[in-house]
């Protein structure tokens, strides 16, 4: 899906600021409430989470639906166009209407959805009604418990009083993962035209001949008419040119996109004299090759984080002055790279990295697939098909991008309990995701800390990728334990003869905690828990990346395991430096982004 760009064939018009806003009930809200003025509003700032926003615990803590609504109207320029609304993402479901009509609904918190508004561009003002359900089950992703009611947290079933206690408490959501469960209107609201006659998407897959670069392209158009297709260098000059839906072109002595060098080249598409689009693109190639992970042919080594959309009062809201910040903080670290955990992150953030040459691991919203063995998920969990839909609409998305360069299809599912159902459920998406992606990017799939020798889906991935917490859930406080059991784990994965990195690995760090025996929660901790374990990864020729656990302290749901949310950030959840943030710059500023295990 094309993101929404305004040219001299295009007009984009910002739906965002502060709309009215009201909590509706858990299972429904009142449709009536579509017809008119919502019945009591507040105020709410559109994109941004909700939950935040206000000072009142019945909104951090709401379950259910709310409903956002404004008004607006529409310039009479647009006469004549197709008339488009398009929301960045709702978490995690959302129904629209506007004024008595019903537009339709979406699945998904994290993806981009639209509908045509053509038919209903009369003049006069319009209301524009959209209910959100941040209710997360089994039929959800990412997955939330079954019931939605009783405590999060340590349980001790049995006990009369707590089980009768249960029963009475109210509602509320319980998340099967580690984040708090943001919701609302979280990405741009936009109205946009395009002419009658119109580009629909635009795909790009770059490749290289020598010094060459080569350009394949297809261009898919509602109407019939000649596509151009201009193809563009940072300087504005014109360096290949072809016509038709589909095509190859060359660019002579082509540059690169490489990670920290990144260079850009924009294909300017004409459709008839009609519509006009203009799509970045990097001359980059992506492979895998033995047990190495190659950017342009040269093996790369993966220096960063698993990261979260979260922050103060936004939540989990489009925030481009953080994405700015975060994207600064990591070359000030000497990473290159992130994880899009746990979800697929707004489309201006992939803008950004294709800019600043930061390689982008993206994740679809596939975490909390496991009942700790007490379930089989892939029996359980109704999610299958919804998993299909979000792999297809995140890489139809994310397709052009030079700075994504894997696709995760899921984070820590079961794969030790049942072994076989996960290898089953899951190779069928790895192979949709790759039946999806005209780039042919590796595809992995990052598994939980569990009995590794019974897991088959982890090593039938292109990479793999694994998340351990040796010295800090295991083995705790004892860092020399934590490095033998990385030893005799390392013994195994070198048998697969595959690329191996780690994804997440970490230690709850309290800013401000200093500890002269380096006790866990200390800051010394997290710089010795880091030192000690990497001087391991480093002895082995196929580990192909370290991505910490967190960038940032984030948010999470209360609960005994969490002080004021995850504490696993290098940074605290403003930004600021931890000991063992200081470690890694020093660290990362010192390996090289290509050859570091040649
Ligand atoms: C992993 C999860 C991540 C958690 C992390 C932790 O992938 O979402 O936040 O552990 O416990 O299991 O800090």
């Amino acid at each position: 899906m094309l993101y929404p760009k305004m040219n001299r064939s295009r007009m984009v018009f910002d739906l965002g600021g502060v709309w009215d806003f009201q909590t509706a009930g858990a299972d429904s809200w009142p449709h009536e409430w579509a017809q008119g003025p919502l019945p009591a509003p507040m105020t709410m700032a559109v994109p941004a989470s909700y939950n935040d926003q206000k000072d009142d615990v019945n909104l951090r803590a709401h379950y259910g639906w709310a409903v956002y609504q404004r008004t607006f109207s529409i310039p009479e320029q647009v006469t004549g166009q197709r008339l488009w609304l398009r929301f960045g993402a709702v978490t995690h479901a959302a129904q629209v209407w506007i004024d008595d009509h019903y537009l339709g609904e979406h699945k998904g918190g994290f993806l981009p959805f639209e509908f045509e508004l053509t038919d209903y561009t009369m003049s006069g003002e319009h209301r524009l009604t959209v209910a959100v359900d941040n209710r997360v089950d089994f039929s959800t992703l990412p997955v939330g418990n079954e019931g939605g009611v009783a405590f999060f947290g340590s349980d001790n079933p049995g006990i009369p009083s707590i089980e009768l206690a249960k029963t009475r408490c109210r509602p509320q959501n319980r998340p099967n993962f580690d984040f708090f469960n943001y919701a609302g209107i979280t990405r741009p609201v936009v109205l946009y035209t395009t002419p009658w006659d119109y580009i629909k998407d635009i795909t790009v897959i770059p490749g290289v001949d020598g010094d060459n670069g080569i350009v394949d392209y297809a261009v898919e158009t509602r109407g019939r008419g000649e596509v151009r297709v201009t193809i563009l260098d940072q300087g504005g000059r014109a360096v290949g040119f072809a016509t038709g839906a589909k095509g190859r072109i060359t660019i002579l002595n082509a540059k690169r996109w490489n990670p920290g060098a990144p260079y850009l080249y924009r294909a300017e598409v004409a459709f008839q004299d009609d519509d006009l689009y203009e799509v970045s693109f990097g001359i980059r190639t992506v492979k895998v090759e033995g047990d190495k992970f190659l950017i342009n042919g040269r093996p790369f080594y993966f220096k960063g984080f698993g990261k979260h959309e979260d922050s103060f009062f936004h939540g989990r809201g489009l925030d481009q002055c953080l994405n700015v910040k975060d994207v600064s903080l990591m070359r000030w670290l000497g990473a290159n790279s992130f994880r899009t955990s746990h979800y697929p992150y707004a489309e201006e953030m992939y803008d950004l990295c294709d800019r600043e040459g930061i390689v982008v691991i993206d994740e679809v919203p596939a975490v909390g697939i496991n009942a700790g063995g007490a379930q089989n998920p892939y029996e359980v969990m109704r999610i299958k098909g919804h998993h299909g839909d979000v792999i297809r609409d995140m890489i139809a998305r994310d397709k052009n991008h030079p700075c994504v360069v894997m696709w995760s299809i899921a984070n820590e599912p079961d794969t030790e309990h049942f072994p076989q159902a996960a290898y089953d459920y899951f190779k069928p998406l790895y192979d949709l995701a790759h039946a999806c992606d005209p780039q042919g990017r590796p595809v992995t799939l990052v598994c939980c800390q569990n009995d590794y020798t019974k897991d088959i889906i982890t090593r039938a991935m292109d990479v793999c990728c694994v998340n351990r917490y040796y010295g800090w859930y295991n083995l705790s406080g004892d860092l020399d334990a934590a490095c033998d059991a990385w030893n005799t784990e390392l013994d195994f994965w070198a048998g697969t003869g595959k690329p191996v990195m780690v994804t997440e690995y970490g230690a709850d760090t309290y800013p401000g905690v200093h500890n002269a025996n380096g006790e866990m929660f200390s800051e010394e901790y997290q710089a010795d828990y880091y030192s000690r374990i990497n001087a391991e990864l480093d002895k082995r020729p196929f580990f192909v990346g370290e991505q910490v656990w967190n960038f940032a302290d984030f948010a999470t749901i209360q609960g005994p395991m969490r002080v004021d949310g995850n504490k696993k950030g290098l940074l605290t959840r403003d930004r600021r430096p931890k000991l063992a943030a200081h470690y890694f710059r020093k660290r990362w500023h010192g390996i090289p982004d290509f050859g570091y295990k040649a």
